[in-house]
């Protein structure tokens, strides 16, 4: 296990309007799910943004009139990390659950697909992160196996209020290459492992350790201003790029 703090690159997922319902007291201000990843350069592959339906989250003002949505958790944490009026202090402006925000359509930067949509993950942990995840299928077997069974099961999407136009066009994007994976890599493993679904605890996270590090060691990257690069190389400079932006924030937990 992890000792001292964890440094994730929160990414900024900016709502289009119109908001839900739950999200109208917010007026015209603009509102962002907020996603902590470790892979900021994998941000070109984002297919949709997760969020768990049966979870509780928040939306919140952060100092710039900006209003967030996340765990309250990962709300409170943030609000003594700069981004509060008030150190210490959540100006909460709406209680959500994962279903209220399910569907919405986002930009998010550096992704190819100029708007993706909410959609919901179930093996989203409540006290990691900021409870919303964003999606990128080609690197992540998590995402992968996920974004698979909404593609395959209708009746998981009916259940959940999603259209297919909100899923189906929507197919990994090649964003890294790995040597003996591929520029799919999530896509293969999770194929060469038999991953049956995002339930599948045992096999994905097998699929994992054998994606990861061999990512970071040997990924080159294949799109964007680094490609050709490997993504070690990668990682830092895209990350600062989001950051001068201000498309994407540093958040510690
Ligand atoms: B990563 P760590 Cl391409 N519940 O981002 C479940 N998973 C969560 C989460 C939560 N509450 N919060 C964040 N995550 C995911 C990209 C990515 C990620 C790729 C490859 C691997 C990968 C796109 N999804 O993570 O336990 C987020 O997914 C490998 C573990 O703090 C975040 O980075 O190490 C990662 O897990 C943080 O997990």
């Amino acid at each position: 296990e992890n000792v001292g703090p964890q440094e994730y690159t929160l990414i900024k997922m900016k709502a289009q309007q119109p908001y839900p319902k739950k999200l109208s007291v917010v007026g015209k201000k603009p509102v962002y799910l907020v996603a902590a990843t470790l892979r900021p350069e994998t941000m070109y592959g984002q297919t949709n943004c997760w969020v768990r339906p049966d979870m509780s989250y928040i939306a919140f003002e952060t100092n710039k009139e900006e209003i967030w949505v996340c765990t309250a958790r990962a709300a409170r944490n943030m609000a003594y990390q700069e981004y509060s009026a008030k150190f210490g202090v959540v100006k909460k402006v709406a209680d959500l659950t994962g279903q209220d925000i399910l569907g919405m359509a986002l930009s998010a930067p550096l992704a190819v697909n100029k708007i993706i949509y909410t959609l919901p993950m179930m093996t989203i942990k409540e006290d990691k992160g900021t409870g919303i995840v964003t999606s990128v299928p080609s690197d992540s077997p998590d995402d992968f196996a996920a974004l698979r069974d909404l593609k395959n099961k209708q009746p998981m999407r009916e259940k959940f209020g999603i259209t297919d136009t909100m899923v189906l066009p929507f197919d990994p994007v090649p964003i890294i290459e790995i040597p003996g994976f591929g520029d799919l890599a999530a896509v293969t493993v999770c194929e060469q492992l038999g991953v049956k679904s995002q339930n599948d605890k045992d096999k994905l996270a097998d699929a994992k350790q054998q994606v990861y590090l061999k990512g970071f060691y040997e990924g080159v990257m294949t799109i964007g201003p680094y490609k050709g690069q490997k993504v070690q190389d990668a990682k830092k400079p895209i990350q600062k790029e989001l950051l001068s932006k201000n498309e994407a924030c540093i958040y510690k937990e």
